[in-house]
């Protein structure tokens, strides 16, 4: 008894040893492979492989085979399979028709040559390779169908389709995968020449497999074509494919490599070496051209794809700039306004001005003359405007030393962080503005401006100082965001 248990300790014990020294590594293959949804283009075909006869492709299916009498269609995947010598193919299909009995069935193969259409399940005879059969009807009347069979042919033999191949198939299991609520998944494992067969019964939504078959000193086709077939005779299903997933298997000895690593030391600093060589040329090449074509390089932004993306930092500061934009332009307005009231005003009272609101005047028309106490109410109004004036300017002063600052946080981030320079573009540009209001304003409220025939603004400079104060608001969180983002990229 006791040397019994030793003896299962041992064996549970190399067990777990032979499967820690052969670890799978497994990786998806989409050339070999697609799925629903976009399992096929627009115009029905599938990336890689070649789709024909009845079979029809689009976005959610592929329906090799409809539920209407004698028809066959296949897809074959036109990329042979190098990636590896085994793999694993996931599949997800659905078979079912209005019928109690269907057919025909379904065939999945992996062969030497690319299929065509034939008379084993859609597909050609005389293969060289593996066919999996998705059997639905019982043409031998052994009431062993629907089945999943499996033959192997070496390109020599022919499907016996009326016995079903009983005389032919390698292994095989009854199942029933007609009309299920749920797809029927397939699992087909083909490792150091042990080829097995798991199949789900599409009662639930995640796969339940159950090993079907299992078959060893199996060789397949090195380098071979997969590929998928249904065909319907007196008797007719609908045969769909949901997904067809291929992945490479590796054992610990064949690992794959990633291509970096294939590459020795020396030659990979080559390559840098080369490309660093290559980029700087290009750049050089860049530059040469747009002093040379400064039209041209115009042409080529309007497709820089970046002008058509914005990330938010990019927006806000965006949206800061056209506000910024917005009151120079209302600036220049009051400029020019005042201009023409100090013009009327110089040209001795013959004019006439309409107040609205109360504080600036909006128009100046021809004909009569100030009142006194209109003349008080302007210069008193225009004191004030004076006065706000002045604040604005120490506004606009302290924007533009806030923007400075975002810009030199930027330049810093986009040595080491590769900030994007659209962004680095709009903040200069915001500079520029600020520092032609702040030059206007020098020129209207500077040392040399009268204060007593000062070019002030209408605009209500409490408005305006919120309005500043709003948007010294936005760039200091912009610049705060800003450094936390450069911060976490940094490390
Ligand atoms: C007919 C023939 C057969 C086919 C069955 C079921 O009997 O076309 O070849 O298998 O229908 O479709
Ligand atoms: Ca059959
Ligand atoms: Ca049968």
């Amino acid at each position: 008894m006791t040397s019994t248990r030793v003896l299962l300790v041992l064996l549970i014990v190399s067990i777990v040893a032979r499967a820690q020294n052969n670890p799978v590594f497994k990786k998806f293959e989409y050339k070999h492979s697609f799925r629903a949804p976009n399992l096929a283009q627009r115009d029905g075909s599938i990336p890689f492989w070649i789709v024909s006869g009845d079979a029809i492709a689009s976005g959610e299916q592929l329906r090799l085979a409809p539920s209407m009498r004698s028809r066959k269609g296949i897809a074959w995947n036109k990329r042979a399979f190098v990636e590896s010598e085994n793999f694993q193919v996931d599949i997800s299909l659905k078979i079912g028709g209005q019928g109690r009995v269907g057919a025909d069935g379904l065939g999945i193969w992996y062969t030497s040559q690319l299929g065509a259409l034939g008379p084993v399940f859609g597909a050609n005879d005389f293969w060289t390779g593996m066919g999996l059969f998705l059997d639905s009807f019982d043409n031998d009347g052994q009431k062993n169908n629907p089945q999943v069979s499996l033959m192997l042919n070496d390109g020599t033999r022919s499907y016996d389709h009326h016995t079903d191949g009983s005389q032919q198939i390698l292994s095989s299991c009854q199942r029933d995968f007609r009309n299920k609520p749920y797809p029927v998944r397939l699992r087909i494992e083909y490792m150091k020449n042990v080829l097995t067969v798991h199949v789900d019964d599409g009662m639930q939504p995640t796969p339940r497999y159950e090993l079907c078959m299992r078959a060893e000193n199996i060789f397949l086709p090195r380098n071979g074509y997969f590929g998928v077939s249904a065909a319907t005779g007196g008797l007719a299903d609908d045969h769909d494919i949901l997904d067809f997933s291929v992945f490479s298997l590796f054992h610990e000895q064949q690992k794959p490599v990633a291509a970096a690593e294939q590459i020795p030391q020396q030659e990979k600093q080559k390559y840098d070496e080369e490309f660093e060589r290559q980029m700087k040329e290009y750049e050089q090449e860049r530059a040469k051209f747009k002093e040379q074509h400064p039209d041209k390089v115009k042409e080529d932004d309007e497709y820089d794809p970046n002008k058509y993306y914005e990330d938010a930092t990019a927006r806000e500061l965006r949206l800061i700039y056209e506000s910024q934009n917005a009151i120079h332009q209302v600036m220049q307005n009051m400029d020019q306004r005042l201009a023409q009231i100090q013009q009327a005003q110089i040209s001795g009272g013959g004019a006439a001005v309409p107040q609205t609101g109360g504080a600036a005047p909006a128009a100046v028309a021809g004909g009569a003359s100030f009142q006194q106490h209109e003349k008080n109410e302007v210069i008193t109004s225009l004191r004030d405007l004076t006065q706000s004036v002045r604040d604005m300017k120490q506004y606009v002063n302290e924007i533009f030393t806030k923007t400075y600052n975002i810009d030199q946080k930027i330049q810093q981030g986009g040595a080491g962080g590769g900030v994007d320079s659209s962004m680095h573009q709009k903040v200069d540009s915001l500079l520029n503005e600020l520092r032609t209001v702040r030059a206007t304003q020098v020129q209207t409220s500077g040392p040399g401006a009268s204060s007593n025939c000062p070019n002030v603004s209408c605009v209500s400079s409490t408005i305006f100082m919120l309005i500043i104060l709003v948007q010294s608001v936005i760039i200091i969180a912009v610049v705060f965001v800003r450094s936390k983002q450069d911060k976490a990229k940094f490390y």
